[in-house]
């Protein structure tokens, strides 16, 4: 298996976790985002990252790919069994990576994207305008579905917390500092989500690439 992306994408880091839950092996080859090299837009014709390759298998998209990974590797399972609670979770999966990302992921991109790949300074305005008017209701949402304890769907990780997690870490390596003071469960899950062996595994390993990046 072969996965195309930089770590520091949320959408990479979540299907970099998922192999790492379910101890895959993998090959992991950098390719930057929008790339128009026309082998990669083979395996993923809208040049977003991640690309994915299996055998004859070429997709892209990082909930298409995890539940490839779940479907083919079920031994760790990364779903609920329940039909019910699997919905519950594609939801969580969907808002992570449409929704909630929009409210921290522009952290990333300006404060920390822009300056190395030399894009100008961070628009601190837009930033602002992100943190007054659109992350608060989405925090909210998220801190009223997450628990006290343990991780979304009970004892044992799953794709919905990985993909919930990941765009904080965008916003954390931004200067988003989640408040603890009124997202308090919000906060305690994320650090317990980040404790996990695996995705504590897959974030020492990109913190190696962001600071090469940033030298
Ligand atoms: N829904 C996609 C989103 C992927 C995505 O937007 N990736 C960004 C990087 S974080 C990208 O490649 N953007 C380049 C572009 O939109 O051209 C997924 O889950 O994989």
């Amino acid at each position: 298996m072969k996965v195309y992306g930089a770590n520091l994408s949320p959408f990479v880091r979540k299907v970099l976790a998922v192999c790492a839950v379910k101890g895959l092996d993998y090959e992991h080859e950098v390719v930057m985002p929008g790339s128009d090299d026309p082998a990669y837009r083979e395996i993923s014709p809208l040049g977003k990252i991640p690309g994915f390759e299996d055998g004859d298998l070429r997709v892209s998209d990082s909930s298409v790919i995890c539940e490839y990974l779940e479907e083919t590797y079920p031994e760790v399972a990364m779903l609920p069994a329940d039909p019910a609670l699997r919905a519950r979770s594609r939801w969580y999966e969907e808002y992570a990576d449409s929704t909630f990302v929009e409210a921290l992921g522009p952290f990333f991109f300006e404060r920390f994207f822009k300056k190395v790949a030399g894009m100008g300074e961070p628009d601190e305005e837009r930033l602002k305008q992100i943190a007054e008017e659109v992350a608060p209701e989405r925090l909210a949402y998220v801190e009223s579905q997450v628990p006290a304890e343990g991780y979304l769907f009970g004892d044992s990780i799953g794709i919905a917390d990985i993909a919930l997690v990941s765009p904080m870490i965008n916003g954390e390596y931004g200067g988003y500092e989640i408040d603890a003071g009124l997202y308090p469960r919000t906060a305690a899950y994320r650090d317990r989500v980040k404790a996990h062996p695996a995705v504590a595994a897959t974030l020492a390993a990109e913190k190696a690439m962001m600071e090469a990046m940033a030298a």
